[in-house]
């Protein structure tokens, strides 16, 4: 079990003295953190400094003292250094051209102990590249390794981030809950499930029952109607809801039945925050007024999926998109967990991500961030085209 200090990512810092780890972490928080020289040993105690990582949020970095290899040791400085990580969710390894000694093969040793999921950093690369050979024998023990120069390298954060997304514990990724930090003991939240010819026969799909579920996790009080009767409910609900949740689909006619001051959103908004980041994803709907005539439009689906999805991805997106741009545009779609290359597109929808996880499509906003295209998901698109973003997202800001 977890303890709840550790709720928040603990990334500790290791490496042998003078390999700039108090420089990494001051060039990632743009502070001046830890106190870095070109004196061996510096850093004598741990240094413990908390930072926002977009998009994994809160981490805690934990600067330790550098060992050396070939000075006698202060056991005291290392079993001091050793002990942080009982407390590490990620190991990162500093080192430079020299690649792996001792040191950095005991600490390997102890996060595959462990089970820490750990990252190689090679630094000062502006003073010496790191050899093939190097190169190799860190390849032997894992491929999480990233080149960098603590001192010049621009995209630092970015390339950083990258590889820690890929590595992080899911824990820490997926949000705990579909509404839990919006909603309080007690609410009422009135969910609008359309039974039309679209809807599974004799069930709800996944996304509505996932919710009716969080809604019950967070002691709150779910209210299931189709639109018919969601006036009645209204009416005679004593309580004002804290919120409505409805399909998409029945946005319009929902938004004119529930008043200004109750607040509503759409499923596919609350999924498109769940399993990416609410923020990117509507400044990418955003972007669509930029679009031009013709301009490639990348649409990403996770798995192969199943006749219901293809119908949003093949028709319905295409068809919403060009009626509200008035111009036609270029669909491709690529499916699967490999990341294409991007640089032709201007405009990149992902699936819903139910069959996937939060992680995937954390790494790939990452990538689109870093080469400037705008992303965006399946369920924004669609409130986008239909002119419902901006109030289906207030009750998540
Ligand atoms: N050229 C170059 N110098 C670097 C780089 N990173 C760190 N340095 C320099 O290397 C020296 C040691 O850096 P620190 O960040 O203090 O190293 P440290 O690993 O924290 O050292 P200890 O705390 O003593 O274990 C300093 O003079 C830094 O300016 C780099 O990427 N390139
Ligand atoms: S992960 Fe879900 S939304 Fe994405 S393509 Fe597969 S079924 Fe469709
Ligand atoms: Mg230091």
């Amino acid at each position: 079990m977890k303890s709840l200090k550790s709720l928040r990512l603990h990334i500790s810092i290791f490496g042998r003295t003078n390999v700039g780890k108090s420089s990494f972490l001051n060039s990632i928080t743009g502070q001046n953190v830890s106190i870095v020289s070109e004196q061996k040993g510096t850093t004598t105690d741990i240094v413990e400094k908390s930072a926002e990582l977009f998009p994994i949020g809160a981490v805690t970095f934990l600067d330790t003292a550098g060992i050396d290899d070939n000075t006698t040791l202060g056991d005291l400085r290392k079993e001091k250094t050793f002990s942080v990580l009982n407390r590490t969710d990620i190991g990162l390894i500093i080192t430079d051209f020299n690649g792996l000694t001792e040191y950095e093969l005991s600490l390997i040793n102890n996060f595959e102990t462990l089970k820490i999921p750990y990252l190689v950093i090679i630094n000062k690369t502006d003073i010496e590249p790191v050899s093939e050979l190097k190169l190799s024998e860190i390849n032997n023990y894992t491929n999480n390794i990233i080149q960098i120069s603590a001192l010049k390298t621009k995209n630092l954060t970015d390339i950083f981030v990258s590889a820690l997304v890929k590595i992080v514990p899911d824990d820490f990724v997926n949000p705990p809950s579909i509404l839990g930090d919006k909603i309080e003991k007690k609410d009422i939240i009135v969910l609008v499930t359309p039974i039309d010819k679209e809807a599974p026969k004799g069930r709800l799909i996944l996304p509505q029952v996932q919710t009716i579920r969080d809604i019950l996790d967070n002691q709150c009080i779910s209210v299931v109607t189709q639109v018919d009767n969601l006036k009645y409910i209204l009416s005679n609900l004593k309580t004002k809801p804290k919120l409505v949740v409805t399909d998409s689909q029945a946005f319009k006619e929902v938004s004119e039945i529930v008043s200004d001051d109750i607040q509503m959103t759409s499923f596919s908004i609350l999924f498109a925050r769940l399993k990416g980041d609410l923020n990117t994803f509507v400044k990418g709907a955003n972007s669509i007024t930029t679009l031009k005539p013709n301009d490639k439009i990348l649409i990403l689906e996770s798995c192969t999926h199943h006749a219901i999805d293809d119908d949003i991805a093949r028709v319905k997106i295409p068809k919403l998109l060009q009626k509200r741009l008035g111009f036609n545009l270029n669909f491709e779609y690529k499916t699967g967990h490999d990341f294409p290359d991007i640089s032709e597109y201007k405009l990149i929808i992902h699936c819903g991500a139910c069959m996937t996880n939060r992680k995937e499509v954390l790494s790939r906003i990452l990538i689109s961030n870093r080469q400037n295209i705008p992303i965006t998901n399946y369920g924004i698109v669609i409130s986008y085209c239909l002119g419902i973003l901006d109030r289906a997202i207030k009750p998540l800001f």
